[in-house]
């Protein structure tokens, strides 16, 4: 029987120690605003008055909570000893691109924080989960723990729930989450195809590779997920990233593709084998055809498509159509912005525009798209999840002033060696933990 399902959007909640540290080889924006002084006030703010724009139009808006940081477990493990502060010192005097990476706020992308499967799909009518390893960036990889913590405080009923460890961290089975992973469906409460897309296949040396940057996600993390998932061939469709594109920037495949419902929005270079892909798509597809709103190269290069995020747009659903919410970058590039004049007129799936400003993440590579984490929930398991981090008026109002009260407006480099920052973020940590009624999911809280 299908049931009435909704897609929940569950965003990070950028962290006090939000900066540019240029972390992140193959991603363009990450490395060209490298120690480039940050705001980790306002990009807060600005993650949260987009999450209350999409809240108020009527879509489920969730939270998910920063982590920890700088992470001292972290550097304990790589050999700093001491007290915290001792071990700052040192990690910064010694091993300042260390103290950096266990310092990035990069949690705020929860795109990548795990793969979610409806129960509408799975075998065990369950919605699964499984944390991204992020095993290609060493900044990332630490994150998988505590987001595997937090999704649990927040989807706790096992009669509804299941949780996977995150895969083997190495590269073979490098898994950088829903980034790479594409529901498209009828009604959301009906069987979807899950699209999960690869950058390359870890066990075969003469399959396409790319040249200049890394491939983050393997077609073996990819198929592992999916058997976790218990998902079978009718519900999924793997496909191979285009090299040429990841060399070009497109580090994760929601940087030149977006799909919701039976709409796949993408650029021509998105796909190595584009009409197979879309075969895939079609011949799996039940309860609506697919539409696939093609961007050619000629409208938009894949240059812009890169420095604009054209692609990192959140697509949702409207009463009457498709609506993008795109990063306001979209309208500084000329070819981007005049695309999107004409493809509302065009007469297809999208019938409506966005602009939001989320410019703190966008200068280390990360637009709406990568701001939020897609869980399609029945009505049933809506009502079963925690409900104390969906965001209402009120919640909004106390992360707002949450924020106010223990953010900086200016971060640097050398800032992160201060022990009152990592005061500073347990604190405000702590109480937020009490804000969003998740009890203890911190290492300095257990
Ligand atoms: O993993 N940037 C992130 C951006 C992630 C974007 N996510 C999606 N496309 N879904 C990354 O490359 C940069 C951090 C720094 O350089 O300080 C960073 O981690």
């Amino acid at each position: 029987m299908v049931k009435h399902a909704v897609e929940a959007n569950f965003d990070g909640l950028v962290g006090p120690t939000h900066n540019y540290a240029g972390l992140s080889w193959g991603n363009v924006a990450s490395k060209s605003n490298v120690r480039a002084e940050s705001n980790p006030k306002e990009a807060a703010l600005q993650g949260l008055a987009k999450m209350k724009r999409l809240a108020d139009r009527g879509y489920v808006q969730g939270i998910l909570p920063p982590h920890e940081r700088p992470h001292i477990p972290t550097l304990r493990a790589l050999g700093f000893e001491g007290a915290d502060s001792q071990i700052l010192e040192q990690a910064a005097k010694s091993s300042p691109s260390i103290l950096a990476a266990v310092s990035s706020a990069s949690t705020m992308w929860t795109a990548n924080a795990a793969t979610v499967s409806p129960s509408a799909d799975t075998a065990d009518h369950r919605v699964h989960f499984t944390p991204a390893n992020l095993s290609a960036k060493f900044h990332r990889s630490i994150e998988h723990r505590v987001t595997g913590r937090a999704l649990k405080a927040i989807f706790a009923d096992e009669g509804y729930f299941a949780h996977h460890p995150a895969l083997p961290s190495v590269s073979q089975f490098g898994d950088e989450g829903a980034a790479n992973h594409t529901r498209l469906c009828g009604g959301y409460g009906e069987p979807g195809v899950e699209l999960f897309v690869y950058g390359q296949v870890a066990f075969n040396d003469q399959a396409p590779a790319p040249k200049k940057y890394p491939a983050r996600q393997t077609l073996e993390a990819s198929q592992a997920i999916a058997r976790l998932h218990g998902l079978d061939d009718q519900h999924t469709v793997f496909a191979q990233q285009n090299p040429n594109a990841i060399d070009a920037g497109v580090f994760h495949n929601d940087v030149i593709a977006v799909g919701n419902g039976n709409t796949l929005f993408y650029h021509d270079m998105a796909f190595l084998e584009e009409e197979r892909v879309l075969a895939d798509i079609r011949s799996r597809l039940t309860g609506a055809e697919l539409e696939a709103v093609r961007v050619s190269s000629e409208e938009v290069p894949i240059e812009d498509a890169v420095a604009s995020y054209l692609f990192n747009s959140q697509l949702l659903k409207t009463p009457d159509g498709m609506m993008l919410a795109v990063p306001g970058e979209c309208r500084e590039v000329a070819s981007v912005s005049r695309y999107l004049d004409t493809l509302v007129q065009s007469g297809g799936p999208i019938t409506s525009v966005e602009v939001f400003d989320v410019k703190q993440s966008m200068r280390n590579g990360g637009g709406p798209a990568c701001l939020r984490l897609r869980v399609v929930l029945s009505d049933e398991e809506l009502k079963a999840m925690h409900r104390g981090v969906l965001l209402t008026d009120d919640l909004y109002e106390r992360l707002t002033a949450w924020v106010k009260a223990h953010y900086r407006d200016r971060l640097s480099q050398a800032d992160l060696a201060d022990p009152m920052l990592l005061e500073e973020v347990r604190k405000a940590l702590d109480e937020l933990t009490g804000i969003l009624g998740l009890g203890s999911i911190y290492d300095f809280q257990l």
